[in-house]
């Protein structure tokens, strides 16, 4: 078994940003030798902090699949299709966000007065809007791949911008806060193709995947697992997931969710070390 895991609203609470509820599951998994494998729309600098504070030394997805960070050795080979940057094979999967920074100055000039992205937001102003502390929001500045957009305008007005995004060749992907503009790469790929090198890996054992989250970002993660676990939003609504046939949705919220579904499954014995089987 892999568990696949989003972040904000899923592991960690929406609002503290804490794992709390789920640490003592997150052992279990530990012990049992069950990966645990972050798909998050954080950056790599925020992902090294994480990856550490959870005690996790698996392979990890930022920026809404845009990247995945494998520790080398992970694996018997390099997979192909990666580079090594630091101590990771890294697998890329979109264009540098300097690429859509350019296009959102050059064609979304009318709607400017409506959002502000990272890129123009100082540190403060981010804490403000996400409740990180300071050195947290420098980190979640360090963007790779994608802009997120803090959007002030109203509804109406969002879809007609999004539309335009849209046809501009854009990917548009919803967050617990903010609109990522970015490349087609997203949640559900970046599973499938870390899933197969582990298939590999193992010699071709089958290998049955988990996904847990909350947000509309997560939806293609949910539908390429095995199991989609929908993690309850103290801020929103499941949303609606059309290819999926193995779902279930927490009754608690955040990562008390998160140990309520992981904890179900254990008592159902469906995890299972795949990790020894190679
Ligand atoms: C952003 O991600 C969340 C994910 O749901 C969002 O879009 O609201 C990212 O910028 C991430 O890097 C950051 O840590 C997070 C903080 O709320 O916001
Ligand atoms: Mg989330
Ligand atoms: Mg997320």
């Amino acid at each position: 078994t892999l568990i696949f895991s989003d972040l904000d609203g899923t592991l960690l609470d929406h609002f503290t940003y804490q794992s709390t509820a789920a640490d003592k599951t997150l052992q279990q998994l530990e012990s049992a030798e069950i990966p645990v494998i972050l798909n998050t729309s954080k950056t790599l600098a925020e992902l090294e902090i994480i990856h550490h504070d959870l005690n996790l030394k698996t392979p990890f997805i930022i920026e809404n699949g845009a990247a995945i960070y494998i520790p080398i050795n992970t694996f018997k080979t390099q997979p192909a299709g990666t580079v090594v940057i630091d101590h990771y094979w890294v697998k890329p999967f979109s264009l540098p966000r300097q690429y859509w920074i350019n296009l959102l100055a050059k064609h979304t000039d009318e709607f400017s007065q409506y959002y502000q992205g990272f890129s123009a937001l100082s540190a403060s102003e981010l804490c403000n809007i996400t409740g990180l502390n300071l050195a947290e929001t420098e980190r979640a500045k360090q963007r790779q791949f994608a802009e997120p957009l803090h959007w002030l305008g109203d509804e109406p007005t969002k879809k007609v911008f999004i539309d335009r995004l849209i046809n501009l060749g854009v990917n548009v992907v919803q967050g617990g806060r903010f609109i990522h503009v970015g490349d087609f790469c997203d949640k559900g790929q970046a599973l499938i193709w870390l899933t197969e090198r582990y298939r590999e890996h193992f010699d071709n054992v089958s290998i049955f995947t988990i996904a847990l989250g909350d947000g509309e970002n997560d939806i293609t993660m949910l539908e390429a697992a095995d199991i989609a676990v929908q993690v309850r939003s103290p801020v929103h609504d499941f949303p609606t997931l059309y290819r999926q046939y193995k779902t279930t949705q927490t009754q608690l919220y955040g990562p008390e969710g998160w140990a309520e579904a992981i904890q179900k499954l254990l008592a159902n014995q469906l995890l299972s070390p795949s990790i020894n089987s190679g």
